[in-house]
């Protein structure tokens, strides 16, 4: 079987691990959102390709989700003594070396799926490993600053998930250059040759609402003519991590399980499994035209999660019978 899955960081690598449980001998493409992606220190920065590739290839720091485990941070520590900022985003020693090989591969004119592949000749991490475009796009987040005329500037969104928390309301979420880009080479074909499309519990606004901002991957998902199936990254009418309230709500979208489902719309999407705290809420999952069932979606173990992933390609049969 051939799985298509559009991916964020923590939770869609997490999600993975328990896909390739649940389904070991499947053929697993996941399309990997680049908007998070940061230059620093003159490197270019992937957080959700990485993060992917880590967790999948057994070098990611488990509790954080993010980063390499057994990290040291001799470098950041020298760049702060050089007052050289900023000191706010945790770069390790061994996690420079991957930003070091992308970088010197982008200056040798290698594009970054290119870089991805041979970064991944290394983690082995069991999919195939996308980004969804080679073109750079980086997502900004428009906060209140009563300093900018307007009232208002953008940051950068990793600026203001890791420095502010996402303490502050965010206005819009701009995937900058998304418009100008292009679907990395294989990620149509990926989707054209899948059986089925997974959204795992990824932001619906800046991971897997950034991938599908790319012209041609909506369209491509939306006429596969295959089952695509999400899971929703909202239980109880809140994110199980990370900031998806504070985006969903710069985008009008109210934080629920149901009202994520709406905003992929049926247009998009034929299924949809929400959490058994919101079962009240799959009537109205399906009277949007989305077959919707109630099942556990905290991924506390990879048991546990390839439990909900066998779930989502349930549906997913069900859908396409
Ligand atoms: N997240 C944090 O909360 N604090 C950090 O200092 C941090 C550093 C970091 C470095 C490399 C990397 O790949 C990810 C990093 N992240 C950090 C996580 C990152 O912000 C998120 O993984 C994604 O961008 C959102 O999913």
């Amino acid at each position: 079987m051939r799985i298509v899955v559009l991916a964020g960081g923590i939770g869609g690598a997490r999600f993975l691990l328990g896909l390739k449980s649940a389904a070991p001998e499947a053929d697993i493409t996941v399309i990997g959102n680049t908007g998070d992606d940061i230059h620093l220190f003159g490197l270019k920065v992937c957080p959700d390709l990485d993060t992917v590739m880590y967790t999948l290839g057994g070098g990611i720091h488990e509790e954080q989700g993010w980063g390499r485990a057994g990290e040291t941070f001799a470098v950041k520590s020298e760049l702060a003594v050089y007052g050289v900022g900023p000191e706010w985003f945790g770069l390790g020693d061994r996690d420079f070396a991957t930003h070091i090989v992308r970088t010197q591969m982008i200056g040798a004119g290698y594009p970054l799926s290119a870089i991805t592949e041979a970064l991944c000749a290394r983690w082995q991490p069991g999919v195939r490993l996308l980004p969804m475009t080679d073109d750079r796009v980086e997502t900004h987040v428009l906060i209140d600053d009563p300093d900018a005329d307007g009232g208002r500037k953008a940051v950068h969104f990793q600026e203001y998930w890791v420095r502010l928390r996402a303490s502050v309301p965010a206005h819009a979420v701009v995937p900058v250059g998304a418009e100008q880009s292009k679907p990395a080479p294989g990620v149509l074909e990926a989707i054209a040759a899948a059986d089925v499309v997974l959204f795992p519990p990824s932001n619906p606004v800046v991971s897997i609402g950034t991938i599908l901002a790319v012209p041609g991957i909506r369209e491509a998902i939306a006429d596969a003519g295959v089952p695509v199936v999400g899971l929703s990254p909202i239980v109880g009418d809140a994110p199980v991590r990370g900031m998806a309230d504070k985006v969903l709500a710069a985008v009008g979208v109210e934080s629920t399980a149901a009202a994520v489902a709406a905003h992929y719309g049926s247009g998009l999407l034929d299924g949809w499994l929400v959490d058994t705290v919101d079962a009240g809420s799959t009537a109205e999952v399906e009277a949007a035209g989305i077959r919707c069932r109630a099942v556990p979606l905290m991924m506390t173990d990879t048991a546990t999660t390839a439990q909900m992933a066998a779930e989502a390609l349930t549906l997913a049969e069900e859908v396409r019978a």
